[in-house]
């Protein structure tokens, strides 16, 4: 009897000690976890403007200037998949009003335009068009509007919920609903008051599954600037109470590192464009930002705990333009080039904290579901790689397994160089990817020392490799 109890307990404890660490603090849905797992995507301006020239049209453009005759969604769908883009948002209606697909509660649409004799349909063609790609389908519908004459009165949140309601409801899936909190005069001189809580209900009920972009989330947060930067310090958490999209938003500041100890689940996205203007204007083809500035951007956003929403504007013909792709076939092979190889994959990892059931060999398996995670009760850890050899490298790459919360609120990597241990980088926070920017090592072992993490670290991945192609500023 007593030998029974006595193994009943061990095996308690054992199954305990084998538990999964307990979440922190607000954690992501699975579609937030999705949605962060696609690091890259690309966003389309495209509408009147594209015509015009204009960045913000004024709503009085006459239909007929929309006129795209080479329209093609498959090439900008093939060209993002190229580039290694894993969605694309489409600018379904600007401020000016302009609806790309044929909204039945406006006039001032695709349906009264002389493309396809008023029966195109960008957002279905490039619906279908993401779907034979296999990329996520996301649409940006402005809420301000300087066309409908309904916009500053009670009647306009109604129809914006319609609006919503037929781009939502009629192309599959989306996978991000993109809501920018601008908020101009309209037609008749007023500003609209916005019924957050009416889009933001209607959204979800089409789309459950849709990630919801604003300055405040729900889904996920602007970065707080329009150049692609997070900042080194970058927590997915934010506290939005009493905040709301656009005027009333959280300081810039917050907006870019987030908060700490925030209540939500909000994690940035980056935005920015790969020419000077949101829409293309041919006389920016020369300004197309150079192969360096984008994998600057890229470390300063994917490697920064962000997503990427890189805007590459179809030009007047509706095709992404040559200048463009070209660029981003460049962009797609330095990224391959550095991150092809991870140099510390089939390395040794030791830490003396391990919680059982989560060895630190987690850590180089390249799998992102499979973690190594610290005891109860352990902030402070350090894990040692031992590669099969000396390797060359001067990128770190650490990932937190995010389903569980994100903790770790700094770190301090070093390499073993001639026969001691020599700082490489002081950071902060990790998050779903921190990527650090080191310099050249030639080494066979590193050493990440956890030196502050508000629950025991959860860790699924540290890599090392090799970039050739970028060299940050100052180095
Ligand atoms: C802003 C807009 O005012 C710009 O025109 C652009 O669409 C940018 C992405 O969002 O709020």
């Amino acid at each position: 009897m007593l030998k029974r109890t006595v193994t009943a307990a061990a095996a308690a404890l054992l199954l305990s000690s084998c538990s999964s660490p307990s979440p922190y603090g607000a954690i992501p849905t699975p579609a937030q976890v999705r949605w962060q797992q696609m690091e890259m995507n690309m966003f389309c301006h495209f509408g009147p403007n594209t015509f015009t020239g204009a960045e913000w049209g004024t709503g009085n453009e006459p239909e007929d200037i929309f006129n795209p005759e080479s329209l093609d969604c498959s090439q900008w769908a093939r060209t993002a998949k190229a580039a290694g883009m894993k969605g694309i948002i489409i600018t379904g209606k600007h401020h000016d009003g302009f609806c790309l697909w044929p909204n039945p509660v406006s006039s001032h649409t695709v349906a009264s335009s002389p493309w396809k004799d008023g029966k195109g349909d960008v957002l279905k063609e490039l619906s279908s068009a993401c779907r034979e790609e296999g990329l996520g389908f996301g649409i940006y519908i402005s809420p301000w509007d300087r066309n409908d004459p309904r916009y500053g009165t009670p009647g306009y949140n109604e129809a914006f919920r319609q609006t919503l309601e037929s781009a939502l409801g009629s192309y599959g899936p989306v996978f991000e609903q993109w809501l920018d909190g601008a908020c101009g005069e309209g037609p008749s001189g007023k500003r609209q008051v916005y019924d957050w809580e009416l889009f933001n209900s209607e959204i979800s009920r089409l789309q459950p599954d849709a990630v919801i972009f604003s300055d405040v989330g729900p889904g996920c947060r602007w970065v707080g600037n329009e150049r692609g930067e997070a900042v080194r310090t970058s927590w997915s958490r934010l506290s939005t109470e009493g905040f709301s999209p656009g005027a009333g938003a959280p300081p810039t500041d917050t907006l870019t590192t987030g908060n700490i100890h925030g209540e939500r689940w909000i994690a940035p996205e980056a935005d920015v464009s790969i020419r000077p203007g949101w829409f293309y204007r041919e006389s920016e083809d020369s300004s197309v930002k150079s192969l360096s500035e984008l994998l600057g951007i890229y470390y300063s956003s994917v490697g920064r705990n962000a997503v990427l929403l890189l805007n590459v504007p179809p030009d007047k013909k509706g095709l992404i333009n040559r200048t463009d792709s070209l660029r981003l076939m460049e962009f797609r092979s330095a990224l391959d080039g550095i991150f092809a190889e991870d140099l510390a994959s089939g390395a040794k990892a030791r830490t003396k904290a391990t919680r059982p059931g989560f060895p630190a060999r987690n850590l180089t398996d390249g799998k992102y579901d499979t973690f190594w995670a610290a005891p109860e009760g352990r902030d402070t850890v350090t894990i040692e790689l031992r590669f099969q050899g000396k390797r060359t490298f001067n990128r770190l790459m650490l990932q937190e397994y995010i389903p569980l919360g994100q903790r770790v609120a700094s770190f301090e990597a070093e390499a073993f160089e001639n026969g001691r241990w020599c700082p490489l980088s002081s950071e902060t926070t990790i998050g779903y990817k921190r990527i650090v920017l080191t310099r050249k090592v030639d080494s066979d072992r590193i050493r990440v020392r956890i030196t502050k993490s508000l629950a025991p670290p959860v860790l699924s991945g540290i890599g090392v490799y090799m970039d050739n192609y970028y060299s940050p500023p100052g180095q």
